[in-house]
Parts: C-alpha cells; structure tokens; sequence
C-alpha cells in the first residue's frame, strides 16, 4: 500500500493549523516526508474541511505551483489536490504527476476532459457538493450502495471523457457530506470499493470521525486504520504523518 503524504499550503488547513503556510515551510516539509519515504506528495491550497469558503483560482495557483515546481526538482511524485482544471494543468506543467480532484469533476466542467488530454492519473472522489453546505447532503437511504453508485456514475463521466482505464483511482470520501456513521460504514465495506477494480485511496487521517478533540489525538486513530486498510486491496492512504504510516506497514 502506498503513503500519499498530505502538503497543504493553506492558512486555514484544520488538521495542519497553518504551520506549512509560507513557501519555504511547505518545501522543507515536502522534503522531510521525501526523507522519510513517501510515496506522493499530495499539494492543496483550498481547504475542503466542513464549512471552508473557497478560494480564488489565482490564490490557489500562487500558494501550490512554486512549492510544485520546487518539489519536483527533487524527484517527488507529486499530486494536485484540486477541483480546478486551469489549476490542474498549471500544476502538471510544473512538475506534478496526477490530479487530485475532491469533487470527482462535478466541480468543474473542464476538469475531465483537462485530465484526459493531460493523460495523467484522475483521482475521482465521492462529492456532494461545496464544503460550505456539504453537511446538510449527508443523507442515504444505504451509505455504501449509494456512494458506489454515484461513484460508478463519475467512473463512467470519466471514461467518456477520454481519461484511460488504467489513469483512473477513486476514493470514497471520508468525511465529505457523511456523518461519523456513514464514515464507518465505508471503512467497514471498503472490499466493496476495492471490488470495483480501480485503485482505491482512503482519506481518513485525522478526520472528526475518528474520535478524540483534536487532530493530534486523532493521529494514533489514523495509524490504526492504515494498519486495518493494510491487508485489504487498497492502493494509497492519504496522512499527514508519513514516518508511523511506513513504520506501520514496515511491521
Ligand atoms: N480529504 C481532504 C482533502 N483532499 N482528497 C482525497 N482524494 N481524499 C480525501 O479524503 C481528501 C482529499 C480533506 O482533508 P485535509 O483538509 O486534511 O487535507
């Protein structure tokens, strides 16, 4: 199972408290986690945690793109955590090697077709909508047979874009419009996602649905769950701690 190490150059991350703001604080980190033996380095300037306001398109580009370039410099695989098209092939054009998109191209219109012409890995997560309201969405009648229909709606949305078979990885989305339930429903079924036959990511590092009152107390949570996911098909957890998840799956 791969480590997707999680590089959020935003000011108002809930889990990174702003500590990787500024250029320089993102590109040693981004090197420390090269240090320590990531597999991706996954870079976002929007914050998606429950109730963010969006960002503009040209502040996104200013936050991730220098610290794209800089990274790549050092030979890391690196992802664009974005539900932007234009941001999405800026970041491919400097350095980055797949895209990241929250919103499975619901967000964007351009943005399936943007990754098929690109011809990078698309990442396709379970969305409902914005972060701002995106709480109010989580409602199913089945969580897990709802999230793969809808999943397999934007598997379909991407192959008719012209984004290859073998390009597409999908995620069910921890966390987005889902309560602690749903959330643990999805863990409990993952094999039914694995079953899907694309390589599955799982976003769960220090999410609410862990438990605990703070990211920190919830990190131990995270390591258990890679633990958990680590004999089950899935492809790539995306944490915040690299070091405990490789030392974790070392054992
Ligand atoms: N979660 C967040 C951001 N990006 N991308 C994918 N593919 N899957 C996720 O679960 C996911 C994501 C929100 O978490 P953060 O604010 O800690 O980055």
């Amino acid at each position: 199972m791969l480590i997707m190490g999680i590089l959020n150059v935003t000011p108002d991350s809930f889990a990174d408290g702003g500590r990787h703001n500024d250029f320089d604080a993102a590109v040693a980190r981004g090197l420390e986690m090269i240090a320590e033996g990531v597999d991706i380095i996954d870079i976002g300037g929007e914050s998606t945690r429950p109730g963010a306001d969006r960002i503009s398109e040209a502040e996104e580009i200013e936050r991730t793109i220098p610290v794209i370039t800089e990274l790549a410099k050092h030979g890391a695989r690196i992802s664009i955590d974005t539900m932007r098209a234009s941001t999405a092939e800026a970041a491919i054009k400097a350095g980055a090697a797949m895209i990241n998109d929250v919103s499975g191209g619901l967000a964007d219109s351009n943005m399936l077709q943007t990754a098929a012409r690109l011809k990078v890995p698309y990442i396709a997560m379970h969305w409902r909508g914005q972060s701002k309201d995106m709480n109010s969405k989580a409602v199913y009648s089945d969580v897990v047979i709802d999230v793969i229909s809808e999943l397999q709606e934007r598997i379909t949305a991407a192959l008719d874009a012209g984004i290859e078979v073998g390009n597409l990885i999908i995620d069910p989305g921890l966390g987005f419009a889902k309560d602690a339930e749903h959330n643990w429903e999805i863990v409990d079924s993952i094999d039914s996602f694995v079953d899907l036959g694309y390589p599955v990511l799982v976003g769960a590092s220090r999410k609410r649905f862990l438990g605990g009152d703070s990211p920190d107390e919830r990190e131990q949570a995270t390591i258990d769950l890679t633990k958990r996911l680590a004999s089950t098909g899935v492809w790539a957890v995306r944490v915040h701690s690299v070091k405990p998840h490789k030392e974790v799956l070392a054992q």
